[in-house]
């Protein structure tokens, strides 16, 4: 398999964790390469699940290496607390297998408390983040005030560090009205302790990965949310704080754009938003709860209700441009069974026209009235299924008409949660 970038192309929870994980028995290495644990990825091995937030979905495969790159925000007790879990199912025997960037950002009990109280604040025009401290996290990053993985090896820099961020995120709170026990030596004592269980994972990864390279390993990037959460190129300010788009994945990582050979891009044959921000094929209706029921559209990191709605070409068309998408693989169409008819929206209308790619003003998008392309459904079950010609002709047509109008190839089906119910497109 060529080095391979997986990325969402949607508003993230297309089922990255799943191909990601099926995918890793071609590759030697998974790599993430941004956004934290506010990423909820799902992998169903024989009927038995396991959620990832930060750990690549490839940890499930003894033998191969997971990295978290310099791009990933970290907290580092979501990340002990993966390792624990993964080590009590039998996974992760070998420590060599995961490797933590030193300088990836480490998300501080302040960040998650800004998040939190700035979201409050913001009442109803609130963005709907995870709150998991993702956005507080990478601001300091880009103002130069970060913590580093790194920084939590050495205690002294650690304590100076916190003396200096815990006085500053106080001042914040105090003017958002939030008052969070924050002691600053409870938090270095803390952090401390953890950094030592890290210590074991943490190293340079650009020459890691590099060597990999050198010594012929295949490499496999695992972007988390979606291309329309991106924070340059979704649909801005309802987004994440970081590039999701595939041009991100080398950065977050320390190697170079001649490191990627193919770019695939993840859609749900429907799809889904958890969070505010626009949304035009959202169904708000019968439509809508039949596909969060019988898709368990929940967030993978909260739970909360995903909105759901009819595929949006013009959306996957932009996915396809601002990834540079090699290939689509189109999972969960199981769920669009027993639909008499299936939609795809084809065109926005709105002040009288219609257009045919997606605007980069996310307040035209929220005017926006999809014009939908109606196609008609199939009944048949879809889960045990696991060759194209097996598929029925209405489902194949679905296929190759989003083929047709996103103009990228659709190299493969996810019929079902598991690894194994995945179908190969001819
Ligand atoms: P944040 O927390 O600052 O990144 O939130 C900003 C926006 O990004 C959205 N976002 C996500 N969207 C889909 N899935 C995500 N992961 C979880 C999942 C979500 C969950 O796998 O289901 O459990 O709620 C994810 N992470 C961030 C978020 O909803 C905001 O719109
Ligand atoms: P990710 O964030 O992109 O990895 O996706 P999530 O794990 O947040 O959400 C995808 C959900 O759909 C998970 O519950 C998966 O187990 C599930 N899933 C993935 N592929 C399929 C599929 O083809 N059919 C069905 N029914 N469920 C799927
Ligand atoms: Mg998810």
């Amino acid at each position: 398999m060529p080095n391979v970038v997986v990325v969402g192309a949607q508003w993230g929870d297309e089922g990255k964790g799943k191909i990601v994980d099926l995918l890793t028995q071609y590759a030697d290495v998974v790599v993430r390469f941004q956004g934290g644990n506010n990423a909820g990825h799902t992998l169903v091995v024989d009927g038995e699940k396991t959620v990832l937030h930060l750990i690549p979905s490839g940890i499930l495969h003894p033998g191969k290496s997971c990295v978290i790159g310099n791009g990933v925000v970290c907290d580092p007790e979501v990340l002990v607390t993966e390792i624990d879990r993964l080590k009590a199912k039998g996974f992760l025997k070998d420590d060599g297998q995961l490797v933590v960037s030193l300088d990836a950002h480490v998300i501080m009990p302040w960040h998650k408390a800004i998040d939190i109280a700035r979201e409050k604040a913001m009442g109803e025009g609130k963005i709907g983040t995870t709150g998991r401290g993702i956005g507080p996290t990478y601001e300091d990053k880009v103002a130069r005030r970060g913590v580093r993985i790194r920084d939590l090896l050495d205690e002294a820099r650690l304590a100076r560090k916190v003396k200096d961020r815990a006085a500053l995120a106080r001042e914040e709170l105090a003017r958002l009205g939030a008052t969070p026990d924050l002691d600053d030596a409870a938090i270095v004592k803390k952090f401390a302790e953890l950094g030592r269980r890290i210590a074991a994972y943490a190293t340079d990864v650009s020459i890691w990965l590099h060597r990999a390279l050198q010594n012929g390993k295949q490499l496999l990037f695992e972007g988390a949310q979606g291309t329309m959460l991106d924070v340059d190129h979704g649909t801005y300010p309802f987004v994440t704080s970081s590039n999701t788009v595939a041009g991100n994945a080398v950065v977050g990582c320390g190697l170079g754009p001649t490191a990627v050979d193919y770019v695939l891009g993840i859609s749900k044959a429907y799809s889904t938003r958890v969070g505010g921000g626009p949304y035009p094929t959202e169904l708000k209706d019968e439509t809508g709860e039949r596909l969060r029921k019988i898709g368990g559209e929940y967030g993978a990191t909260t739970g909360r209700p995903r909105r759901t709605g009819w595929l949006d070409a013009l959306a996957l068309r932009y996915a396809a441009r601002v990834n540079g998408l090699s290939g689509i693989a189109m999972t969960k169409l199981d769920v669009l069974t027993g639909f008499d008819t299936v939609k795809i929206a084809v065109g926005y209308r709105v002040g009288g026209k219609v257009l045919d790619e997606m605007p980069s003003d996310p307040e035209l998008i929220e005017r926006c009235e999809p014009v939908y392309e109606e196609l008609p459904g199939w009944s048949e079950k879809l889960e045990h299924l696991r060759t194209w010609d097996d598929l029925p002709p209405r489902a194949r047509a679905y296929v190759k008409r989003v083929e047709e109008l996103v103009g990228v190839k659709v190299i493969g089906c996810s019929v079902g949660a598991d690894r194994g119910e995945t179908i190969l497109v001819e």
